[in-house]
């Protein structure tokens, strides 16, 4: 038998009633095969569990796999959607989130990084945190320890230092590579395309429809030192509504701060537009508001309703998410929207 045709046998056989999915693979960890092209997240946005995570990019899905598997093993959903994140932030290979990511202009690594919990509506976040490797984490801590939401800078670092954090020397030679080849360019543009941006912004909602949501990146590579991009501004790179759901993003930080893109579109869900349509009309509303093509914009957003229905959309080709629940785990093609 064909591997793919056996990984649908295994869905199909799973009972009846149970989702028919190509492209996904059943929770013992088996990789998609990369040949297959994701399925559109038209074909599989409700056909999850409630107990279920979704993130951005296709290297989402590994994060989104500790997820599950530290809410199977009875973690909090909090520790699911933190600790898949650090999965994606202690990936060297990843250039734009956590340790291995690009740096500023001057060279130094700047994370940005929220957590928001719906059960009681918390949150917490870090901007422009050097020195350490798992901002997600000290932002969750600021939530939980602190009457603050947001730290930045040097005294970022300095409640890291304090809570108990390891200091990491974070640029790795890859990024000082990519750093120093970038100096040497005559035009040193930041350019804001696919290439350079991989943020992880995480959601989760459990079997008791509890929703939380993080979200980390290094940022636009070779940014200006000390600019923050949406991903650790509340309503921005994340939103979480405990009575409705969440959104996160990832993109051009400039284009999605403006119009509080996962703000809008939690609002949008709770006016009664499934995730993936209220992604859509989030984008829309940027393209308007900025009176340019959505190709022009690099807006990319996951959602998911406190349902466990789950939705994507963004304005760059190359854009992926991926959806796992306890008895699938799969790549998705969000809705494009040119
Ligand atoms: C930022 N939104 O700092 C982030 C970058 C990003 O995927 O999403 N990269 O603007």
């Amino acid at each position: 038998m064909k591997r793919r045709t056996a990984i649908q046998t295994s869905i199909l056989i799973a009972g009846a009633g149970a989702p028919v999915l190509a492209n996904s693979t059943p929770a013992d960890g088996r990789a998609q095969d990369p040949k297959d092209e994701p399925q559109s997240i038209r074909n599989v946005e409700d056909k999850f569990s409630k107990s279920t995570f979704i993130a951005t990019w296709k290297f989402g899905q590994v994060a989104c796999e500790k997820s599950r598997t530290v809410l199977s093993q009875g973690g909090s959903l909090k520790d699911a959607v933190e600790r898949g994140i650090n999965v994606t932030e202690l990936d060297e290979s990843n250039r734009s989130v956590g340790y291995g990511g690009n740096p500023n202009a001057e060279g130094v690594v700047q994370l940005d990084a929220c957590f928001m919990d719906g059960a009681t509506q918390k949150a917490g976040s870090v901007a422009a945190l050097e020195g350490y490797p798992n901002p997600v984490s000290v932002a969750r801590r600021v939530m939980e320890t602190t009457k603050h939401v947001m730290l930045a800078g040097e005294d970022a670092a300095a409640f890291a230092a304090r809570n108990g954090f390891q200091p990491r020397e974070m640029l790795t030679p890859g990024a000082r590579a990519a750093w120093e080849k970038w100096k040497a360019q005559k035009e040193q543009s930041i350019s804001p395309g696919p290439e350079n941006h991989d943020t992880i912004a995480l959601l989760g909602v459990d079997n008791e429809s509890t929703v939380v949501g993080g979200c980390s990146t290094s940022g636009l590579a070779f940014k200006l030192p000390g600019r923050v991009g949406d991903s650790p501004i509340i309503g921005s790179g994340l939103y979480v509504d405990g009575e409705v759901g969440a959104a996160g993003a990832t993109g051009v930080g400039e284009n999605i701060m403006r119009y509080c893109g996962s703000f809008l579109i939690v609002e949008y869900m709770r006016q009664g537009k499934s995730p993936t349509d209220a992604c859509i009309a989030a984008i829309r509303r940027i393209a308007s508001g900025e009176k340019k093509p959505p190709s022009e914009l690099s807006v990319n957003f996951v959602a998911i309703n406190k349902d466990g229905v789950v939705g994507a959309a963004g304005t760059d080709k190359v854009f992926r998410c991926a959806i796992v629940d306890p008895k699938q785990s799969l790549v998705a093609m969000p809705e494009h929207v040119q």
